[in-house]
């Protein structure tokens, strides 16, 4: 049975990356709501909705086991819908507060994701409940994920991320948080917006470890020899696929559905 993975859109491409590479014997089916994205600014009813319709899709194809690879849907959803599955639901924001925490040196660690994750304070409370001593900044960036899912030049994608962490001036943070899953398909222009001294965290290596975790501590790793990776999108198929492939060098088929 293959692992399920959701996300509002190409975003969670970047997390069946790191999943695909730390368990590369496990299956994998993804789906993408592209026609519904953004989910950044809708209302926490709305979401939940949503994304209980990509979860009885996922579990209508025998998932083993569910990754919210959207924060956005791990703030507004997670423990409403855990309550409704047997399967495990793993959400992004805890891995990835795990991470930073860890990462930071001076104690000063930012989080730029969607208004809906920013609004729900999920991050600034997972890192301090790891260490009550750390200065979490929060902005909230509603453009940058529909902009990415737009498919943009880098010049154009630089600019946004720019003004989207102007709010950040003067913080002296050491780490940025990725707090949408979006976000690491353009982490090239966060890293020339940010400069060196700046450690940019992306939940999704904690995400692909706590994953293997959990199969191994639940006995749900693969036993067969069969593998294969299927994609879904609610959206345009084509440009999903463009961006599966470019970002994962993936040549699987999409299909609408
Ligand atoms: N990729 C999603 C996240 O991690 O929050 C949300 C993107 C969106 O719908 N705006």
């Amino acid at each position: 049975r293959p692992i399920g993975l959701l996300d509002s859109g190409v975003g969670g491409f970047s997390i069946v990356k790191k999943v695909i590479n730390k368990l590369p014997n496990e299956s994998t089916i993804f789906i993408g709501d592209s026609a519904n994205m953004p989910y950044g600014n809708k209302s926490q009813e709305q979401i939940i909705e949503l994304t209980r319709r990509s979860v009885k899709f996922l579990l209508s194809k025998n998932v083993k086991l569910i990754i919210f690879a959207c924060n956005t849907a791990t703030a507004a959803a997670m423990p409403t819908l855990q309550k409704e599955v047997d399967q495990q639901i793993i959400g992004v924001i805890q891995s990835g507060s795990l991470a930073a925490a860890r990462t930071t040196m001076n104690k000063k660690v930012a989080v730029v994701a969607t208004p809906v994750t920013i609004n729900s304070h999920a991050y600034q409370k997972e890192i301090q409940f790891r260490n009550p001593e750390i200065e979490v900044s929060e902005v909230a960036a509603p453009e940058l994920a529909p902009l990415i899912e737009a498919q943009k030049d880098f010049d154009t994608n630089l600019k946004a991320v720019k003004d989207s962490l102007q709010p950040l001036k003067g913080k002296n943070f050491d780490t940025l948080v990725l707090g949408c899953t979006h976000y690491p398909i353009i982490r090239d222009e966060f890293a020339q917006a940010l400069g060196e001294k700046i450690q940019i965290v992306d939940p999704a290596d904690q995400v692909a470890q706590y994953t293997y975790n959990v199969m191994r501590r639940d006995g749900l790793f693969n036993d067969s020899n069969e593998v294969s990776h299927e994609y879904y999108t609610t959206g345009d198929p084509e440009k999903f696929s463009e961006m599966g492939r470019a970002f994962l060098g993936d040549e699987n088929l999409i299909s609408k559905q």
